[in-house]
């Protein structure tokens, strides 16, 4: 350690303080430091030169006006104490020292002993103690496990064509990570755009380290003491996401080289013959005239106006690839304007920069100017005329050179517009993805004031859940990668970026057998990647233009059974996960949830990365090994029904579960109530009539379930056309009430009837509905009961008033 900080000057000791409101200046010997209090359980420290800190805008902070808090500030002879409700925050003098500690007294983020900010010439560093017992989370897309304790990590931006299971950096970058320890959780954001880096144990064992090559050292902290506490605050600060459509909830079918419409008919037609649910097709880059962006191929892709509206009437949306490079070409209308108002990024020495992507030789759109911004958006206006439903962008990190054996493009002297500071290449590529998604969501909005806009991105920062889902670039048709999927979306979640996914079967072939050119993907490992991949927050089947098929009908009639039952449960269960997404637009918590996120005191749930859950109630537990004997699953806590089998299971506990290639085990937390939809092969198929819920009682339990609903597609939910229904459970000795709540707020579905699974309770005396008997039956019947003998379930169907209804079941 010592040998590493000689490197550094550091910041020594504070010299004087002064307190303005809730901001605190320390200066120190070389720097000052500035600590704002923004809540009870948040801060933010900054550092500079002078008291007279930077200009201060952030391309990821949405809220920058905090309602002030009181504060106690105290000084000793040692110390300097700010006190908040809930924090107390030590600023030691000599040196300059930082301990944050809760109310219990226990400390939750503390520096090293020695003076713990350090830098050289542009590069800082600031080097926290790091307890043997801290775990960490988050740092947006990265490979490895769950657990990034012994990590290090660089936040740069990057194309990663055949990423590995090592590889570092991907194409986000999230300065962001949540630590955990004795069951108390805070989180960083590092907000500053230069490349980052963050170094959780690998370089030292009890010291991590937070870097930056250049910029400001800028930090928020939060304090939990849950994970869901500092995912809600840091989701305060850098904004929530808008609900996604409802179809783009669906199964999503995609591949590069699909390269004419009569392709994607067939596509669309094999979907549609074999009755597998789905609502999406992608374009990949062959729709495009020469890959011009916002032109279309009328050759290949003809009468687009009518084609898409085909295929919309048959239930299919069609997304588009938009890449930012523009194709260097006079009379190219994109060039021509790009040019003439000065849009594209510029050398400081002459003209505008220039790389080489899939059109030849290529300006790219200096997303940081609002102007260019406005531009850009508003080109998405050709795409919407044409039927396109949203914009898939690739390449943003920027890929600024495709073709590195033949040009070097270097991007030195390179200049941004940046806010009006001009600045360096570096300081603005990591946002350069961010911006892009932000300028086609605000033109999608523009051109379409009440849809909601859907944008796929591969880059981003933090604040792109804001304009887009991500998925995890081109990732490889192989076991390894299937599990990663798993902790990479799950930090993801984590990190606020809670729609994504991971492209199923996997992009590329394998690095070193290259099987995929030759052979179709084993039907086996294609299967599995649809079971887990259909619990994807985004489900898409896509890979590279040189693999093999891999759409699901490609591995015979009994993998393709299999995988149209899991498409078909993704879509059954669409109104809890659309649900979950609802939840995320009001606090940040991602649909796809880590166990550690719900069983945060269970030390077991640390590092599990292949299980996860769909919310609070679904546990998944896909199989992602090959040869698999036994798969050995945790269950956590409480009680747990086996979906397939309903056997009851007593949590805390490992079970081996017998593998079987139909199925993967999914267990469902006691308690659960679950709103679901009949079988549908695509959104609008059908009304939802009648709307299902899953209901599962245990001998004592009670729980609460609020399930909103909406058009699923406009903005009118942020002006309050929605209805929310409360639904409560409570068992006692194994009796059962369940209350239907009154139907609350604008929004009115359709007439539709509820159906009630009360799941695996067997026979039992006697049903009420609101006091009165209800009938058995021997099968679906309004009014009536029955018990579905091959589940044990019992099931009920009565009217959806709107009005309460009180169900008494007694055993
Ligand atoms: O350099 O558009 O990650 O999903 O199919 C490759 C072609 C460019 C990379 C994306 C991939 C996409 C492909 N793109």
């Amino acid at each position: 350690m010592e040998k590493f900080r000689k490197n550094f000057t550091f910041i020594g000791k504070i010299k004087s303080f002064k307190q303005v409101e809730n901001e605190l200046i320390f200066e120190a010997s070389h720097k000052f430091i500035k600590i704002i209090i923004l809540s009870n359980k948040m801060f933010r420290i900054r550092m500079g030169d002078s008291e007279n800190f930077a200009f201060d805008f952030s391309y990821s902070i949405i809220k920058t006006k905090w309602e002030k808090i009181p504060i106690k500030v105290k000084e000793t002879d040692i110390a300097i104490i700010i006190q908040t409700q809930e924090l107390k925050i030590i600023v030691e003098k000599s040196p300059y020292r930082l301990i944050v500690k809760n109310n219990d007294d226990q400390i939750i983020w503390e520096d090293i002993n020695s003076s713990a900010i350090g830098w050289k010439d542009n590069e800082i560093i600031y080097i926290k103690k790091m307890p043997e017992d801290e775990h960490y989370y988050g740092f947006g897309e990265k490979t490895g496990g769950l657990d990034k304790r012994g990590y290090s990590y660089r936040m740069h931006t990057k194309e990663s064509p055949f990423y590995q299971t090592k590889t570092d950096p991907l194409y986000q970058a999230h300065p962001y990570f949540i630590g955990l320890r004795k069951n108390n959780a805070y989180g960083v954001f590092f907000d500053n755009t230069w490349e980052t880096f963050f170094d959780m144990g690998k370089g030292f064992k009890d010291f991590y380290i937070i870097g930056a090559k250049n910029g400001e050292l800028n930090l928020y902290f939060f304090y939990g003491p849950t994970i869901k506490e500092v995912i809600e605050q840091y989701t305060e600060l850098i904004g929530r996401i808008m609900l996604p459509p409802i179809w783009s909830l669906g199964f999503v079918q995609c591949r590069w080289g699909y390269k004419d419409a009569k392709k994607v008919n067939e596509i669309a037609s094999k979907l549609r013959e074999n009755k597998i649910s789905s609502d999406m097709l992608v374009l990949d880059l062959d729709y495009m005239k020469g890959k011009r962006v916002f032109t279309w191929n009328d050759e290949t892709f003809p009468d687009p106006e009518n084609w898409t509206k085909i295929m919309n009437e048959k239930g299919f949306k069609l997304i588009t690839i938009i890449d930012p490079g523009v194709k260097v070409e006079d009379g190219y209308y994109m060039h021509d304007e790009g040019v003439k108002n000065d849009y594209f990024v510029k050398k400081t020495d002459d003209g505008f920069w220039h790389g080489y992507v899939w059109p030849g030789k290529t300006y790219f759109p200096d997303y940081t100017k609002e102007e260019v911004r406005k531009w850009w958006g508003e080109k998405v206006e050709f795409l919407l005329n044409k039927g396109i439903s949203g914009i898939w962008n690739d390449m943003n990190e920027i890929s600024y050179n495709i073709q590195p054996y033949l040009h070097r493009v270097k991007t030195k002297n390179t200049i941004f517009y940046d806010n009006g500071l001009n600045t360096s290449y570096e300081k603005n590529h990591n946002v350069y993805g961010l911006l892009m998604a932000k300028a086609t969501h605000e033109g999608l909005l523009k051109c379409q004031p009440n849809k909601r806009p859907w944008i796929l991105t591969r880059s981003g920062f933090p604040g792109i859940h804001r304009y887009a889902a991500v998925w995890t670039g081109d990732n490889t048709s192989n076991w390894q990668h299937m599990k990663m999927s798993i902790p990479m979306l799950c930090n993801m979640g984590l990190s606020a970026i809670p729609n994504v996914g991971a492209d199923i079967g996997g992009f590329s072939p394998w690095i070193n057998c290259l099987r995929k050119l030759v052979m179709r993907l084993d039907k086996n490992f294609a299967t599995r990647w649809h079971q887990l991949g259909a619990f994807y927050p985004f489900a898409r089947n896509h890979c590279v233009i040189f693999a093999r098929p891999q759409e699901p009908w490609e591995f015979g009639e009994e993998a393709l059974e299999i995988i149209k039952k899991y498409i078909l449960l993704r879509y059954h269960w669409i109104p809890y996960l659309y649900n979950l997404f609802v939840e995320c637009s009001k606090n940040g918590l991602p649909p796809m949830r880590p166990l550690i996120l719900e069983f945060q005191d269970d030390e077991i749930c640390y590092n599990i990365d292949d299980q996860f859950m769909w919310g609070e109630h679904i546990l998944v537990a896909p199989v992602i090994k090959k040869n698999l004997k036994l798969h050995k699953i945790y269950l956590p806590e409480g009680i747990w029904f086996d979906y397939w089998s309903g056997e009851r299971h007593h949590g805390k506990i490992i079970k081996s579960l017998p593998v079987d290639w139909h199925e993967i085990p999914i267990l469902i937390r006691a308690g659960a109530i679950i709103p679901c939809q009949p079988d549908m092969e695509y959104f609008r198929e059908k009304e939802i009539n009648p709307l299902i819920l899953e209901v599962y009682p245990d001998f004592n339990l009670e729980s609460e379930y609020t399930f909103q609903e909406d058009d699923g597609e406009s903005l009118e939910y942020l002006r309050e056309k929605i209805c929310t229904t409360q639904y409560i459970l409570s068992c006692k000795n194994g009796d059962i009430e369940f209350i239907i709540g009154a139907r609350k707020g604008q929004f009115k579905p359709n007439t539709r009837d509820y159906l009630i699974l009360f799941k695996f309770i067997g026979t039992v005396k006697n049903i009420e509905l609101d006091g009165t008997s209800l009938e058995k039956a021997s099968d679906e019947n309004l009014n009536k009961w029955y018990l579905d003998e091959r589940t044990n379930d019992i099931i009920i169907k009565i009217q959806d008033t709107g009005e309460k209804r009180i169900i008494k079941i007694n055993k």
